[in-house]
């Protein structure tokens, strides 16, 4: 079988999540070629060196820019803070090789739109890792909205809630930082909420927002006296219009004490609504118009016939996160093999940027803004 050789770049939580997808997808999945973890790249030696030991990369590297240039590499897979996704991936691009970027895609729209240019010029393939399209009953709900059994859509209600931040002590570490992480709860939770709402329900148009910060000042580090500014939003609320009539919300936060990764939504049409909550991610909600004693049912979303099951167990043996990064890998092995574009791709990132450069800006005129 031909080899796919990866280089990633960070090694941290999302490297964490990678680094499994990379190693398990050709062990339950028919893969069109083996992926081999060649080489992962980090700042500090010591720490790049352990994690290739730990999470079974061949070698280590402190510098990307050397890594991206190699000639062994094929996929360039981006899993660091966003502040350095628009170099890693100019670059990357420009090298020849295919991209893979964690989200969001980048900290502004004018460097999301300099990556989709340059993966374009470059002909190589592009994918951003918003990867809770595909957790299965995800993509169920797509494929039941797709074959209309919502009828007409009315309603997206989106909510990503989280409280890792909610004591004043915790320090003020990048994910709070503008300069690293672009924007606060708005770019790492809500972007992921948009996404389901663009490939659920379609384009977003026009948005009015409101961003808040709670705390705004914090530890430089965990137990230090020493306070540094928090200048990103610990909450971001949206309320979306889109193409085609449907209404939406997003409301996105790290201060929803026991929430701790409530990714949930809502959709409503004509004859149907289904819910979806992160927490319970085996399931889908469903309600489908049928006379006075219609109601919402659970459908256990494992079956082989059910979006990625094919792959992993009986029914009613369920999975979790860690599988949706596999499933994320498998697409954007199969479409380098068929040398297609497959989505949410760069283009769907620069998108999304756009939703969130609207909803700040929108913050700000405290009025209605065009996306
Ligand atoms: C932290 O808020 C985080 O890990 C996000 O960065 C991820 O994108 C999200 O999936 C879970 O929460």
């Amino acid at each position: 079988m031909k080899k796919l050789n990866v280089a990633m770049i960070g090694h941290r939580f999302m490297g964490k999540a990678h680094s499994n997808a990379w190693r398990q997808v050709g062990r339950f999945f028919e893969t069109p070629s083996e992926p081999v973890l060649k080489v992962v790249c980090g700042r500090d030696r010591q720490e790049v060196e352990r994690a290739a030991r730990q999470l079974g990369w061949e070698e280590s590297s402190t510098s990307w820019q050397e890594t991206v240039a190699r000639a062994d590499i094929d996929v360039v897979d981006i899993c660091t803070p966003g502040d350095t996704h628009a170099d890693i991936a100019v670059a990357a691009a420009r090298a020849g090789k295919h991209v893979l970027c964690e989200k969001p895609l980048a900290n502004t729209v004018a460097e999301a739109e300099r990556m989709l240019a340059a993966v374009t010029a470059a002909g190589v393939v592009h994918m951003v890792c918003h990867n809770y399209r595909r957790v299965p009953a995800v993509a169920l709900a797509k494929r039941l909205i797709e074959e209309g059994r919502l009828g007409r859509l009315y309603h997206f209600r989106g909510l990503y809630l989280q409280d890792w931040i909610v004591d004043p002590q915790f320090p003020r570490v990048w994910r709070l930082e503008k300069a690293k992480a672009g924007s606060g709860a708005l770019g790492d939770i809500a972007s992921h909420s948009i996404d389901l709402a663009r490939y659920l329900v379609g384009e977003i148009t026009e948005v009015a927002g409101h961003l808040q910060t709670f705390i705004k000042e914090r530890p430089l580090r965990p137990g230090s006296g020493e306070l540094a500014p928090v200048d990103v939003d610990d909450a971001a609320l949206s309320l979306l219009k889109f193409e085609g009539g449907v209404v939406g919300t997003v409301e996105a936060t790290r201060f929803a004490l026991g929430r701790r990764n409530h990714n949930s939504f809502e959709v409503n049409g004509s004859k149907g609504s289904l819910a979806f909550n992160l927490e319970r991610m085996n399931e889908l909600e469903l309600y489908i118009e049928e006379g006075p004693d219609s109601g919402f049912r659970t459908v256990q979303v494992t079956d082989a016939r059910h979006p990625y099951m094919q792959g992993w167990w009986p029914p009613g043996h369920i999975i979790g996160y860690e599988h949706t990064f596999t499933h994320t890998v498998l697409d954007f092995m199969l479409a380098i093999d068929e040398g297609r574009i497959p989505s949410p791709s760069f283009e769907d990132g620069v998108k999304n940027q756009k939703v969130l450069d609207a909803v700040e800006r929108a913050a700000s005129s405290r009025s209605w803004e065009r996306v």
